[in-house]
């Protein structure tokens, strides 16, 4: 810099702190930190081990009743990396999850919000959640929506405890600034619809009663979709169906749109089979993973996250990631996403990963224990 360049630059020096003080700022500058080349993000990969989640889960279950003592009965995933920013209850810079817990007998009362929920249910069975008056009964697997609006409770007619995954898109309705909640006026909503109906109205193909009305695409018609299908589903899957990078995998769609069965949520349950190891890549959307089966390790950007049976991993958005299935039987790994909403907005964007043949070099091990030390 020659002396000439710094006479300039203490020149402006009143110029750069007159704009500051009056808020204002120079483009020039910052043009590079608001329009990236690439995505941009605090979000940061993290995994949480079931036995720990399930102790603090069942811990609350002696110190609180829901209906009584809270609305509801949830343990939330907190990413470390987004607590530095002060985003409580944040798994990814959109999406929230928590573990639910009801105990025989107990109800988590009717309300409803603008957030787009979906449940995932991860041990036992007897419990039903009800959405604007229709119950639909909760099994291990089966995923079940609560769509934006919709009026729901959860109730527990069976004898063990029932565990399951709830996945909102919290961070994005609160960088929307479009929260709203509301309970309804009484523990429960009048029950409007038999049992598991909608459900059964579309598990052997596709019919309603003559006069029902249907609304013409949203919310999905379906709210509970059972394992029992995603299964078979993808155990009829053959080798061409097999995705380079997500292995054999099917998404959950609403009938009447073809698209995702939540309009905001995207859901999807991935099958490796033993020795299986996918492509990298990447996307613009980012995801929170549950392991419904099965024993393997993910490698996210450069770091290996390895999983068993009930475990729950972040994928930040635009992270290199692979999958591998080191057991001897098959995973099947359940994960919910933000890609709906990228794609309604046209943001979403996807590439495979270039080199070493489409693999990462593993250069850190995630070690939970380390991460995870304060335990019950
Ligand atoms: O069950 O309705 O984990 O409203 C967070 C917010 C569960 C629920 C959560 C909710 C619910």
């Amino acid at each position: 810099m020659s002396n000439n360049d710094v006479s300039i630059k203490n020149h402006l020096k009143p110029y750069y702190e007159g704009m500051k003080r009056n808020h204002l700022g120079p483009l020039w500058y910052d043009l590079g930190h608001m329009v990236t080349n690439e995505p941009v993000t605090d979000v940061q990969p993290y995994l949480w081990k079931w036995k720990m989640i399930r102790e603090y889960v069942l811990k609350a279950g002696e110190l609180l009743k829901p209906g009584k003592d809270a609305e509801r009965r949830v343990v939330y995933l907190q990413n470390p990396s987004l607590l530095k920013h002060g985003l409580v209850g944040y798994g990814t810079h959109t999406l929230y999850a928590g573990i639910q817990l009801l105990l025989p007998g107990e109800c988590a009362p009717s309300h409803h919000h603008s957030q787009s929920a979906i449940r995932f249910i991860i041990e036992g069975s007897g419990a039903y959640t009800a959405v604007n008056g229709e119950k639909t009964y909760m099994e291990r697997g089966d995923m079940v929506l609560t769509p934006a609006w919709t009026w729901h409770e959860h109730k527990h007619e069976g004898t063990e405890p029932v565990f399951w995954l709830d996945g909102l898109d919290v961070g994005l309705v609160r960088t929307l600034a479009a929260s709203f909640f509301e309970p309804y006026e009484e523990e429960s909503y009048p029950m409007e619809a038999p049992e598991n109906y909608s459900t059964k109205q579309f598990s052997m193909g596709a019919f309603k009663k003559l006069n029902e009305r249907k609304n013409p695409g949203y919310p999905s018609p379906i709210y509970g979709y059972k394992f029992d299908r995603v299964k078979y589903l993808l155990d009829e899957m053959k080798k061409e169906d097999q995705d380079p990078f997500d292995g054999y995998a099917i998404e959950y769609i609403n009938p009447l749109t073809g698209g995702s069965a939540d309009s905001r949520i995207g859901t999807m349950m991935q099958r490796l089979e033993p020795g299986m190891q996918t492509k990298a890549h990447r996307h613009v959307h980012s995801a929170i993973y549950h392991v419904l089966e099965g024993e393997g390790y993910t490698i996210i950007d450069g770091q290996k996250f390895e999983w068993e049976k009930g475990d729950f991993f972040i994928l930040p958005p635009w992270s290199c990631h692979e999958h591998v299935n080191t057991g001897s039987s098959d995973v099947y790994l359940f994960s919910f996403n933000d890609k709906p909403v990228m794609e309604k907005l046209e943001l979403e964007f996807s590439e495979p990963y270039g080199e070493n043949d489409g693999h990462q070099i593993i250069e850190k091990v995630f070690d939970p224990d380390h991460e995870q030390v304060d335990t019950i």
